[in-house]
C-alpha cells in the first residue's frame, strides 16, 4: 500500500497524541524538550504522571522542565544515544524483558541485531554514557515491565551525524519490547514546524513527489506527467529525456547553500525559510547567500536573510488564508482565513502558481493542456486539495468538505469512505516484517579538546520560534525574554570567574558569541547550552554543517567551544 509508505522514512508518530498520553503505562523521552516544545502534548504526558501514575523516563544531558515529572532522568553524555539504547537492550535481553512471540511473528533479522547489542554489556555502557550500571538496570526495567510504552523524541536524538542511526536504534528498541502497532506504544517523533509533515506529505523533499513515491520510479513519473500533462515522449512516440518529468533525486537545504560555492547553484527561490539564522555556520552562510547569482525571498517579514534577497515576494500569513496544515499525528486541520493580508501581500499558493503560470508560457509546447491537472490553474486551495486527492493515495478521501464538517482525518485515508488511521502498522510494518538494524555507536563529529575545552548544545527556549522574526516583534514576549541567556553550569561560572559578572564569550572554529549567562545546573559541568533567536548573539555562528550521511541533518547539538569573560 503505497499510503503506508511512510512509516520510519517521513518521520510521522506511529500513534496519536490521545491514545499515547491516555494508554500509555511508561513513557520513554529521549532528546524532545516537550514542555517548552511541545506544550500541548507536554501537559498531557504531565497529567497522565500525575493523575494516572505512568511511569516516565527521561533522556537528556539537560535537566530540562519535564525532568521534575520523571521516574527517571538518564543525564548522558550528549551524543551517546546509541550507546545507551544498546546498553539498555543488552539488560532487557538479559533479563528476559524481551516480546518473544512479537519478535518471531512481526520481524527479521533478530539474531544480528543482538549479536551487535551484545558489545554493550552495562560497564562498558556506563563508561560511554555516564551513566551509573544501576540507573541503567533502573530504567530498563522500567521501560521493559510497564506495558505498552511510547518512544517520544525530537531533535536531540535526529540532530546528530547519527541521527538517523539513533531513529533506527529506538525502532529497535520498540520491536523488542513489541510496542509496535498498538495503542500507548509505538515510535513517536514530535514534528517541529506546524505543517512540516504536512510539506513532506506533499513531496517537498528531493527525492519524492507526493505521499512519498519516488521521483526514481519510472511508473510513479508516468503517472505525474499523465496527471500535469507533461508529454513524455514526442511526436514520433519515441521517449525524450527534455520531455519527461526529471527522475534525478535533488539536493537537500544543507546541500543547496554550500552548492552555491561549487557553482552547482546559481539561483534561489527562498519560501519561509531565513538561513541566515537557522542554517549551521552563520560566516558560511552570509558568504554563500552573498555569492549566489539571483535570490528571491518569499516571506512575511524582514528578516536577517532578506538582506541578501535581489526580490522581495510578500506572503500572507497563516492567519490571512485558508487551507490545511498536516500536524504530527499526521492528522490533517483546516486553517481557515481570519483577517485580510495586509498592503500587497498573498498567499503563498498563489504566489508560486502565478510564477509556475509565467514559466509555464515558455514551456507550452511540452503541456498538454486537457490533462486533469495541468496548468495550475487553482482558483482555492480547495481546487489544490482535489488534486492531491488524485495523486496522493494517503490523502485519497481527505477532502476540505470533510475537514469542514467536522470529521477528524488522519492518513493514510485512501477514500471517501474511510475513517483515517490513528495508529500505524497494526497488523504488519510498510515492508512487511519489522527489520532489526544492528546499529553502532559512533562519537560525535567535534569532540572537546585543549583548545576548545567544552560542549555547546543548542536548542530553543519556550518563549521564541527560531530566527526570532516573529517572536521579537511581540513586545509581550520581549518582556519575559528580550536577549540571548547562555546556560552555564555553577562549576563551570565559578572556574571561568564568573562571579559578579554577567556576559560570557562562546567562542568554537567559526566564531563568536558574546550573550548574558545564565547560571543553572540545567547543564552538566562541561556544557554550555545556547539558541538562535537573536541576531546578535546567535549560536549558528558558532556550529558546523558536519550532516548525517542520510538525512542531510546538521549536527546542531555538539560543537566544541571555549567559554571566557567578556
Ligand atoms: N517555543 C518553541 N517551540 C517550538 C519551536 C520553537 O522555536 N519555539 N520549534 C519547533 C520545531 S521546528 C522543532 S524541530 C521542535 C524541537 O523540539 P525539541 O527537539 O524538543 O527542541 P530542542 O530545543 O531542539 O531540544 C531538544 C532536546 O534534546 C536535548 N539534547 C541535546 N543533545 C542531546 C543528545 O545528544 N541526546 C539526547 N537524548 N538529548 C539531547 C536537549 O537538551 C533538549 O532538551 O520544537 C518546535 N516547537
Ligand atoms: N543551532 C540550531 N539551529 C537550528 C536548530 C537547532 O536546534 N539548533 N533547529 C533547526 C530546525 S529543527 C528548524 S525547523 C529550523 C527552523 O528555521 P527556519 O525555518 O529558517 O525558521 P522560522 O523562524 O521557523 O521560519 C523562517 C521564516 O518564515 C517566515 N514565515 C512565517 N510564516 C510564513 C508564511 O506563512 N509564509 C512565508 N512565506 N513565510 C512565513 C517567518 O517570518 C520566518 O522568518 O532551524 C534549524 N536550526
Ligand atoms: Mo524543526
Amino acid at each position: 500500500m503505497a499510503g503506508l509508505a511512510a512509516s520510519f522514512g517521513s518521520g510521522a508518530m506511529s500513534n496519536s497524541m490521545d491514545d499515547v498520553a491516555k494508554q500509555a503505562q511508561a513513557f520513554f523521552i529521549i532528546g524532545s524538550n516537550t514542555t517548552e516544545q511541545h506544550p500541548v502534548f507536554g501537559t498531557m504526558l504531565r497529567q497522565a504522571v500525575r493523575q494516572r501514575g505512568a511511569k516516565l523516563v527521561v533522556a537528556d544531558p539537560r535537566k530540562i522542565d519535564i525532568t521534575e515529572f520523571a521516574t527517571l532522568h538518564l543525564r548522558h553524555r550528549p551524543g551517546t544515544d546509541i550507546a545507551l539504547l544498546n546498553g539498555l537492550m543488552y539488560i532487557i535481553l538479559e533479563k528476559g524483558w524481551e516480546d518473544k512471540s512479537f519478535i518471531d511473528e512481526r520481524t527479521e533479522n533478530f539474531d544480528e541485531f543482538k549479536a551487535a547489542v551484545m558489545n554493550y554489556p552495562p560497564d562498558v555502557v556506563s563508561n560511554t554514557t555516564n551513566i551509573p550500571v544501576e540507573k541503567l538496570y533502573e530504567a530498563a526495567e522500567i521501560l521493559a515491565v510497564n506495558n505498552p510504552m511510547a518512544v517520544i523524541w525530537a531533535m536531540g536524538i535526529t540532530q546528530h551525524i547519527v541521527g538517523v542511526r539513533n531513529v533506527m536504534d529506538l525502532a529497535n528498541l520498540q520491536m523488542l519490547l513489541g510496542n509496535m502497532g498498538k495503542p500507548g506504544g509505538g515510535v513517536n517523533p514530535l514534528r517541529g514546524q506546524n505543517n512540516v509533515q504536512g510539506a513532506c506529505d506533499m513531496g517537498a523533499l528531493p527525492n519524492v513527489y507526493p505521499a512519498y513515491q519516488p521521483v526514481t520510479s519510472p511508473e510513479v513519473i508516468e503517472k505525474f506527467a499523465k496527471a500535469w500533462g507533461v508529454k513524455t515522449k514526442d511526436e514520433g512516440g519515441r521517449v525524450k529525456d527534455e520531455l519527461t518529468l526529471s527522475d534525478k533525486v535533488g539536493l537537500t537545504v544543507t546541500e543547496m547553500i554550500p552548492g552555491i560555492l561549487d557553482g552547482r547553484i546559481k539561483a534561489l527561490y527562498i519560501i519561509g525559510e531565513d538561513p541566515v539564522m537557522s542554517d549551521p555556520d552563520t560566516n558560511h552562510i552570509r558568504k554563500c547567500l552573498s555569492s549566489v547569482d539571483f535570490l528571491v525571498l518569499q516571506e512575511i517579514f524582514p528578516s536577517e536573510t532578506a538582506v541578501y534577497a535581489d526580490v522581495l515576494l510578500p506572503g500572507a500569513s497563516f492567519a490571512e488564508k485558508t487551507g490545511t496544515f498536516t500536524n504530527t499525528e499526521r492528522r490533517v486541520q483546516m486553517v481557515r482565513q481570519a483577517i485580510e493580508p495586509p498592503g500587497d501581500s498573498k498567499p503563498d499558493w498563489w504566489i508560486l502558481s502565478e510564477l509556475a503560470k509565467k514559466l509555464m508560457d515558455r514551456i507550452s509546447d511540452r503541456v498538454q493542456k486537457d490533462a486533469p491537472h495541468a496548468g495550475w490553474e487553482y482558483k482555492s486551495t480547495s481546487d489544490i486539495m482535489s488534486e492531491i486527492n488524485a495523486v496522493t493515495p494517503s490523502y485519497g478521501g481527505i477532502t476540505h468538505a470533510r475537514l469542514d464538517a467536522g470529521e477528524r482525518l488522519q492518513w493514510p485515508c485512501l477514500n471517501a469512505e474511510r475513517p483515517g488511521t490513528p495508529i500505524l502498522h497494526t497488523k504488519q510494518f510498510t515492508r512487511g516484517k519489522g527489520k532489526f538494524m544492528p546499529i553502532d555507536h559512533v562519537p560525535p563529529a567535534e569532540r572537546p579538546d585543549d583548545e576548545y575545552p567544552m560542549i555547546m548544545n543548542t536548542g530553543r527556549v519556550l518563549y521564541h520560534w527560531h530566527g526570532g522574526t516573529m517572536t521579537r516583534r511581540s513586545e509581550g514576549i520581549m518582556q519575559v525574554y528580550g536577549e540571548a541567556l547562555i546556560e552555564v553550569n555553577p562549576d563551570d561560572a565559578e572556574r571561568i570567574g564568573l562571579n559578579g559578572k554577567t556576559h560570557v564569550r562562546v567562542t568554537s572554529r567559526r566564531g563568536s558569541i558574546e550573550a548574558r549567562a545564565w547560571v543553572t545546573d540545567r547543564v552538566p559541568p562541561g556544557m554550555v547550552y545556547a539558541n538562535f533567536h537573536f541576531p546578535e548573539a546567535s549560536a549558528n555562528e558558532l556550529t558546523h554543517a558536519s550532516l548525517d550521511p542520510v538525512s542531510k541533518i546538521p549536527s546542531y547539538k555538539i560543537t566544541a567551544v571555549k567559554v571566557e569573560l567578556v
